[in-house]
């Protein structure tokens, strides 16, 4: 925690400079506890299923579109200022050769909840992303529900918060 300034002067808001450091730390505490991240617009619609169980829980949430093919230094960036910021779970949802949750995984020690998707150009119905999320090597773990099953991820969230 932050400590408060011994120098409470007055801002030019009126508020004394404890007091501003204090609004800030209760921003920090109402920040987002979850971020969920997906590969691409298309996903979104799916993630909402995710997004309103916590939001439901009166958890919150953040939602970013990021590929970790099409923008990779953005999900390095996000996944490593993640737990700073006050996020406590990552969810990570994305279809085809889906690396995005594998990826976040490999930039934060945050839990990483792993959705494989289908899309418009899965095979297999949606095996391609699970597998390319489930199947992760020893050491960087990623929690995977099933496809499409982004509630689960939601609710799965719940749970490691009330861990
Ligand atoms: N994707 C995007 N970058 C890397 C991957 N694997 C995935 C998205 C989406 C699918 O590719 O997560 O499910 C198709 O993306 P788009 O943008 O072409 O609709």
């Amino acid at each position: 925690m932050t400590d408060l300034p011994a120098d409470p002067a007055p801002s030019t808001t009126g508020e004394t400079a404890a007091e501003t450091a204090v609004v800030a730390q209760a921003e920090v505490a109402i920040g987002p506890l979850v971020g969920i991240i997906v590969g691409s617009k298309s996903d979104l619609e799916i993630l909402e299923g995710a997004e309103n169980v916590l939001r439901d829980a009166g958890v919150p949430v953040e939602t970013t579109v990021m590929s970790a093919h099409r923008d990779p230094e953005l999900v390095a960036a996000y996944c490593k200022g993640a737990r700073g910021r006050g996020l406590r779970v990552i969810i990570a949802g994305a279809g085809l050769a889906a690396a995005l949750p594998g990826v976040a995984a490999a930039h934060t020690d945050l839990p990483v909840i792993g959705v494989p998707l289908t899309s418009r150009l899965t095979v297999a119905g949606g095996l391609d992303a699970l597998l390319s999320i489930v199947q992760m090597p020893p050491g960087v773990p990623v929690a995977t529900v099933g496809v499409d099953n982004a509630k689960n991820a939601g609710h799965l969230a719940l749970r490691i918060l009330s861990t």
